[in-house]
């Protein structure tokens, strides 16, 4: 049972499950693109397969091509990483047509959760807090006002096709309705191909607190604590701690609590990660569930001491959770994702080769990364060059040691982000633990963006 794995995905998350594989002792396929010849992931996989051209359309989007490098190789299983084709039910049902174990759940709960609309009303009826909001789709821009006026402004209108904040808008009055309603319809329409809406009332200054679950084929589920996310800037995460700083311990444990019966309720299985808003007031929402493992995903493995890749795996080939519930956690993680871009000029991604390259390390610090000195980042996919992930006793000793780690870490040859990784730690707001969604906007002189 799973013999060999197919990679499907490139960068550190590839990397990343290259080395789950080799610990499992399970020989590994990387598949790549003509751009990507030079990639670590290349380098380190048992097995190699060039899938096309350097675009994600040509090559890692492509099923058929995907599937046919497993094919030849003799692989029985494929790990989609995140992005991609991770939450495409098209992609799990061709991995199912061809005879090959999707690592991941099935492509109906796939569906299910990644209709955004539908996704709440299945948590809703699993008596979880969700924002009050529209049963199911608004029409038409009028229908939505006349809801709006019920729950009073300002209500978000969102994509039920959408997720991660696109073909979302904030609407602050009823003048606003029509035009801004209409606008995030037709940009769901050409994004997703559907222009289906719902609203809801918004929640003013929102952390964004995300639980981990583990759930297996007979249905046992465990929680491997909270991540939050609050720090980002257009939907883009930067900086993700555990546990988070905003939760008082009841609430922690009824977050774990409502996502534990989220997973019972639809029937998951393999990682998932269940999306909460939540207010000053300690209230939380659920807002979307990730079936796939995400880029913030070491966070939790540092305070839980679980592989969750590892456990991804071993879900997927049958095995059975050894544990139940909520799982203890130990001291505090940081994750910084180190991007290709450039702050002060809008945040521009930029490439270029990796001229001179320096990891930090020590006790409690961990990279996730496909950088090596000479190599040249292709300019066809996206800005994450690594992670630096942290660990100490505490959340102050775990800022001290990113900040130590972030000034050992030299990465020369293209413009990052490193120095506004190290402006974030120092920022009073991040310090104390008082940031929300808006923190970046909030800050951005004290950033010095
Ligand atoms: C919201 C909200 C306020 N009220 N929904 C953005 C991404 C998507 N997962 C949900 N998002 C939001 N939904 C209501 N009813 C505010 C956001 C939001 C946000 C959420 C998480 C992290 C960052 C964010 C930044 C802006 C808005």
């Amino acid at each position: 049972m799973l013999s060999k794995i197919l990679i499907a995905n490139r960068g550190e998350v590839a990397l990343r499950v290259i080395r789950a594989c080799k610990e499992l002792d399970i020989p590994c396929v990387a598949v790549y693109s003509e751009a990507d010849v030079d990639s670590m992931h290349v380098i380190e996989a048992d097995e190699t397969v060039c899938i096309g051209p350097g675009p994600v359309i040509d090559s890692y989007l492509k099923i058929a091509h995907i599937i046919g490098a497993a094919e030849i190789t003799g692989c029985d299983a494929i790990h989609p990483g995140y992005g991609f084709l991770a939450e495409n039910p098209e992609f799990v049902l061709a991995c199912e047509d061809n005879d090959m174990v999707f690592i991941g759940p099935s492509a109906d709960l796939m569906r299910r959760m990644g209709d955004k609309s539908l996704a709440k009303q299945t948590m809703k009826k699993a008596r979880i807090p969700v924002v009050p909001g529209s049963e199911g789709a608004v029409d038409n821009a009028a229908d939505a006002a006349k809801l709006a006026d019920e729950y009073g402004y300002p209500v978000m209108v969102k994509a039920s096709a959408g997720g991660g904040g696109r073909g979302m808008r904030l609407v602050h009055s009823p003048d606003e309705m029509e035009s801004l309603f209409n606008m995030a319809s037709s940009e769901a329409e050409t994004a997703f191909g559907d222009g289906t809406m719902y609203l809801e009332k918004a929640i003013v200054g929102p952390h964004h607190v995300e639980v981990q679950v583990l759930a297996d084929r007979a249905g046992s589920v465990l929680t491997l604590g909270e991540r939050d996310c609050s720090v980002q800037r257009r939907h883009q995460k930067l900086v993700e701690e555990s546990p988070s700083p905003l939760l008082d311990p009841e609430t922690r444990q009824k977050m774990c609590e409502a996502a534990i019966a989220a997973c019972r309720a639809c029937g998951y299985m393999n990682a998932g990660t269940l999306e909460f808003l939540v207010d000053n007031d300690q209230n939380f929402y659920f807002m979307e569930m990730n079936t796939r493992v995400q880029v913030e995903h070491p966070v939790s493995e540092m305070v839980t001491g679980v592989d969750i890749v590892r456990e991804q795996i071993r879900i997927a080939r049958g095995e059975l959770l050894t544990m139940t519930g909520a799982i203890q956690t130990r001291g505090h993680a940081i994750e910084l994702r180190i991007n290709a871009e450039d702050p002060s000029n809008g945040f521009r991604p930029n490439t270029g080769t990796i001229s001179r390259y320096v990891t930090p390390g020590g006790p409690g610090v961990r990279i996730d990364s496909h950088l090596y000195e000479g190599y040249t980042i292709p300019v066809f996919y996206d800005s994450l060059l690594a992670k630096l992930i942290v660990w100490d006793v505490d959340r102050p000793s775990a800022i001290r040691r990113a900040l130590r780690a972030l000034d050992e870490y030299v990465i020369e040859g293209l413009v990052t982000n490193k120095d506004l990784c190290t402006r974030i730690l120092e920022a009073p707001a991040f310090r104390d633990g008082e940031y929300t969604t808006a923190f970046i906007e909030e800050n951005m002189e004290l950033l010095e963006i």
